[in-house]
């Protein structure tokens, strides 16, 4: 009977520090927090830079490959920002320390470009070459914005 006890006292302090680890973060360590929005940043540019690439009309304008284009920067919108977490404010990182001082207006721009974001998927989807121009332009601003404000040239 003591030993059923000592194991499910076993069982449930492993479960509560299982779910209390999980919920700090994601992340094994705070490089590796660093690393995965970097590269998410990365693969969101690649993606982006095919679209500004039809926007300044560099490429011709194609309705299919702008929304594919536009819903993986969608998606990608989504990521990065569960890795700005505790002590992911050293290393190796170009985000200002007002990241975590203006942690509300951080979101809010984080935000924006993810609204910013899917609208450019509807507005790639219909095909037309001039809503097309005015979402990137949109969407962009939201990346530019951010970017002066939260992260170091
Ligand atoms: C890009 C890219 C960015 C944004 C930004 C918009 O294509 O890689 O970081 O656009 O320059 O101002």
């Amino acid at each position: 009977m003591k030993k059923i006890i000592f194991s499910l006292i076993a069982v449930s302090v492993a479960a509560v520090s299982f779910s209390a680890s999980a919920q700090t973060s994601p992340f094994a360590k705070p490089e590796d927090a660093i690393k995965y929005r970097k590269a998410a940043f990365t693969v969101t540019a690649a993606h982006f830079g095919r679209l500004g690439a039809m926007a300044q009309g560099k490429v011709p304008f194609d309705a299919k490959a702008a929304s594919d284009n536009a819903e993986i920067v969608a998606n990608m919108s989504k990521l990065p920002w569960a890795a700005f977490g505790e002590g992911t404010d050293v290393g190796e990182t170009k985000a200002k320390p007002e990241v975590w001082k203006q942690s509300a207006k951080f979101k809010e721009a984080a935000e924006k470009f993810q609204a910013e974001a899917i609208k450019l998927v509807a507005a790639a989807k219909t095909g037309k070459e001039d809503t097309f121009k005015t979402a990137f332009s949109a969407t962009g601003g939201a990346c530019k914005s951010c970017h002066d404000d939260f992260r170091a040239k």
